[in-house]
């Protein structure tokens, strides 16, 4: 485990290095509360153990400043203290210590309560890591690795402000795959489940990064393209149209058509442009399918 020591006392410090690092711990010594605080600035430590009495920042002040960080990984604080009275610990407590060592410290005792920090600490991390894992499926496509409709619709107001804040154009392409259903009924429901990952794959190939692909439902895709003009978005369209129509699929030929909208004229939230692109495929379905419209 990575453990900060703050001692301004090289003895004490010394000693708790020695005993930590023969536990197999990665220690970093620091002489104060300010250079601890640094040292906290440039890396993560799951554990600190300050002395109380310093220079400069002492053992609460770095408790406390620690304890006000936001959107910080929990960082484990034993204060070691001569002190032992009531109001002593509770001060500590107060201000965000965990658990304290006396000094002298005991070294079993010392490896006993850097044992707690560490199931403490894993646990932390472990709810970290699943919470990560949570908001990753709730945004996520199972079937496609897209971005789902749900992710899509918190990205599109985000998208829309920045583009008529910067002003830059933002262009959407609605994509829907034609006679989708025969696809399934001929061939069964898994091959049609192959033929979307598929599309999702030449979407996300034919794209770039901080495009945002989307399943938006059943085989209807979205591809919001910030910082592109209607006619950079209706070429890429087009080739991504052609793509797919080429595409050697092993059932049959498939198609897709698309609507495409861009920020501009009376065209400049989320919903505006949704309903413009959805207007836009509608025209291509309804002109022959294997289109695309702005
Ligand atoms: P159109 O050209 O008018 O779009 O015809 P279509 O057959 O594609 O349109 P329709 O909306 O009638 O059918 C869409 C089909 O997509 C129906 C549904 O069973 C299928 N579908 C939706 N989600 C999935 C999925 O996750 N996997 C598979 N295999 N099929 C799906
Ligand atoms: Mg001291
Ligand atoms: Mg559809
Ligand atoms: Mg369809």
């Amino acid at each position: 485990m990575k453990i900060l020591v703050a001692d301004d006392e090289s003895t004490p410090a010394l000693f708790l290095r020695r005993t930590l690092e023969r536990l197999g711990h990665d220690v970093v010594m620091t002489l104060d509360g300010l250079e601890a605080w640094d040292r906290l600035q440039e890396g993560h430590y799951r554990l600190v153990i300050t002395d109380w009495m310093m220079p400069g920042l002492d053992g609460l002040d770095l408790c406390r400043k620690i304890r006000s960080r936001v959107d910080s990984s929990y960082t484990y604080i034993i204060l070691l203290t001569a002190r032992e009275g009531l109001q002593d610990r509770l001060a500590g407590l107060t201000a965000g210590a965990d658990d304290f060592l006396s000094k002298p410290t005991d070294p079993a005792e010392l490896s006993a309560r850097v044992a707690i920090a560490g199931r403490i600490v894993a646990m932390q991390e472990e709810l970290e890591r699943k919470n990560l894992q949570l908001a990753e499926l709730a945004t996520t496509d199972g079937l496609t690795g897209l971005k789902n409709r749900r992710s899509f619709n918190e990205a599109l107001p985000t998208a829309c402000s920045l583009a008529v804040r910067c002003g830059y154009p933002l262009s959407l392409i609605m994509i829907d795959v034609d006679h989708f259903k025969t696809l399934n009924d001929t061939f069964g429901h898994p091959a049609g489940d192959a033929v979307l990952a598929t599309l999702a794959d030449i979407l996300k190939g034919g794209t770039r990064d901080h495009d945002i692909v989307a399943r938006y439902g059943g085989e209807e895709f979205a591809v919001l393209l910030p910082a592109t003009t209607a006619d950079a978005a209706s070429l890429l369209a087009e080739r991504l149209r052609s793509i797919i129509r080429n595409y050697p699929w092993p059932q049959r030929p498939m198609t897709v058509s698309a609507g495409v909208a861009t920020t501009g004229t009376g065209l400049a939230t989320g919903p505006e442009l949704l309903e413009a692109a959805d207007r836009a495929l509608y025209h291509s379905k309804r002109s022959g399918r294997n289109q695309i419209t702005h």
